[in-house]
């Protein structure tokens, strides 16, 4: 049987810088395994019409190599799908990784076996392979929730989800398409589709406060400005709460009259991008100030819709602004003043089953030719506990996070020796710049396997105490946050039927995150077991 000293899974952002990791830097004998036919992850699968980064360009990439970073030219202020996959390709090209990836493989099992410290994965290839170190690089929304709708496998045309969308085009010229879902995804794919299609239906479950993206092209001048600040970047992008460039303004909204407020909101608004909520600094902490922010996009998106009761539909928000992952679009407010696009409250008139031909929502019946399913993801947990991973004492992981997930800084598990998570449940991961935090992650793990080898110790896990303090911390921290006060928030599993009802990610911000991360190494893991 095959032994490696490191496998990986996945060979995404994460998975790519952490087989160069482990290969280049630490020595290690390692295999990365992808389900994919290529590399890519989330830019591999989400190949969705209108599929486009909300992070800038300049930030969103590897910054641990200047070489990389300055030889890649981002040529539009958010890079879209096939702009990402390509850098993922330049960057593999650079470091070589290809030829220790193996492609269309599923992990279909991973079990720890006590007696020899080695992980035994299986794939759906009937592959089985040994590793002392199991490395999961598979994305925090990469498990794609298609809701279990009555009479969806009675359905004759043709349905996608955007998370899982074919590489082969699909046609939805002069065709009639629902979209059911309207997060950053659908908001992304309406806009792009409404040009084409005949008729486009959007089901609408609950409302999304959209900031306008205002994507452009770069100028030279600009694009020379981000290349010759590298270093600056680098280190900002390191100390800011969600790893963009922008910081949070220390301005209250009440600082300031309503003529001053809102000349501050619409200098942001006009700006456009994900740093709309930190114009003013208590806007995503506290409610009294989040309601002037959410007043102001409401005053906007009434003022862009025509039909008064559509405007309606889209505004009724039931919950704060930022406590749900906030959205960037290009003309999606517009789309509803075409005559081919229409929305559906499923709040007052929701679905009761797909037919044969399209969709039956309690009032009215619908015919499509194509469903789109932009309904999200099982973030976090899905991606993990699809891998049927089984620890010591022959603990399930399914089992064990049946009431929670259950990790140390969402790296590690108690019982799953050797076994580390880039970006787990516990993580900043989701509410960060994704690309930031996951340099931090690989760079961690990379300097603990390190110490490993050097003090030749065989396992390192951390302990029951050490992931139930975690989790306190986590559910402290969330509780004191507007994210709290979602109604249906996949942030804390409400989107999934079953799924355990709790805050996931870590919600103190990136800077704090990396001083404990830092902290645990430096004391040389006192919180893990190490034999
Ligand atoms: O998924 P979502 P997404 N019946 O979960 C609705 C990242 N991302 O793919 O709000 C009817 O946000 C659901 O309704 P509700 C980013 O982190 C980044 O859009 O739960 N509707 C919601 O409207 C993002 O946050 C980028 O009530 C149902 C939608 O489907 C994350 O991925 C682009 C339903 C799902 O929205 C996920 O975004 C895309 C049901 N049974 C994604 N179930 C960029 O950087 C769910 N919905 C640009």
């Amino acid at each position: 049987m095959l032994q490696f000293d490191s496998i990986i899974i996945g060979a995404g952002i994460s998975g790519l810088y952490q087989l160069h990791k482990c290969r280049d830097e630490l020595n290690l004998k390692t295999l990365a395994i992808e389900e994919g036919s290529d590399i890519g992850g989330t830019w591999f699968w989400n190949r969705y019409p209108g599929a486009r980064c909300d992070s800038e360009s300049h930030t969103y990439g590897y910054t641990f190599s200047e070489k990389i970073y300055k030889n890649w030219t981002w040529k539009e202020k958010y890079p879209k799908q096939n702009t990402i996959l390509k850098y993922l390709k330049y960057v593999e090209k650079k470091l070589d990784l290809k030829k220790d990836i193996l492609f269309n493989n599923k992990i279909t099992s991973a079990k720890y076996l006590e007696r020899k410290n080695l992980w035994l994965i299986k794939t759906n290839k009937n592959k089985v392979l040994l590793c002392k170190y199991l490395i999961c690089a598979v994305g925090s929304l990469s498990s794609a929730n298609i809701p279990k709708i009555k009479g969806l496998n009675t359905y004759e045309g043709k349905y996608y989800h955007t998370g899982r969308w074919p590489k082969k085009k699909v046609n939805l010229k002069n065709k009639v398409v629902a979209q059911i879902g309207t997060g950053s995804s659908g908001i992304q794919v309406a806009p792009t589709i409404a040009k084409k299609v005949k008729k486009l239906v959007i089901f609408q479950r609950t409302p999304n406060y959209s900031i306008p993206a205002r994507n452009k092209k770069l100028t030279k001048e600009i694009i020379n400005k981000y290349l010759k600040n590298y270093k600056k970047i680098k280190n900002l992008i390191k100390k800011t709460p969600g790893g963009h460039t922008f910081n949070f303004s220390s301005r209250s909204v009440f600082d300031f009259n309503k003529i001053e407020r809102n000349k501050i909101f619409e200098e942001a608004w006009l700006k456009g991008s994900l740093a709309f909520r930190a114009c003013f600094g208590d806007i995503t902490k506290k409610l009294d100030a989040n309601k002037k922010a959410s007043n102001f996009i409401k005053e906007k998106i009434l003022n862009t819709v025509k039909d008064k009761k559509v405007a309606e539909i889209l505004t009724n928000f039931d919950h704060p602004f930022t406590s749900k992952r906030p959205t960037l679009n290009t003309n999606y407010y517009e789309i509803f003043n075409k005559d081919n696009v229409e929305l559906i409250d499923l709040k007052t008139n929701p679905i009761i089953k797909i037919t044969k031909k399209g969709i039956k929502t309690k009032y009215n019946e619908f015919f499509f030719d194509k469903i789109i399913f932009a309904t999200g993801y099982d973030a976090l947990t899905g991606p993990l506990l699809s891998l049927n991973l089984v620890g010591k004492k022959n603990i399930k992981l399914k089992k064990l996070w049946s009431k929670s997930p259950k990790t140390y800084l969402g790296l590690m598990i108690p019982n799953f020796p050797n076994l580390f998570i880039i970006q787990g449940p516990g993580s900043p991961s989701v509410l960060t710049n994704v690309p930031v935090q996951i340099e931090q992650h690989v760079e961690w793990i990379t300097n603990c396997l390190n110490f490993l080898n050097k003090k030749n110790k065989k396992t390192i896990e951390p302990t029951i105490s050490s992931a139930k303090r975690w989790s306190a911390e986590i559910k402290k921290l969330a509780d004191a946050s507007l994210f709290m006060k979602a109604k249906i928030s996949w942030y804390k599993g409400d989107n999934i039927p079953g799924k355990p009802k709790v805050f996931i990610p870590y919600p103190g911000g990136l800077p704090r995150y990396r001083n404990i991360c830092n902290k645990v190494e430096k004391n040389q893991y006192k919180e893990f077991l190490i034999k």
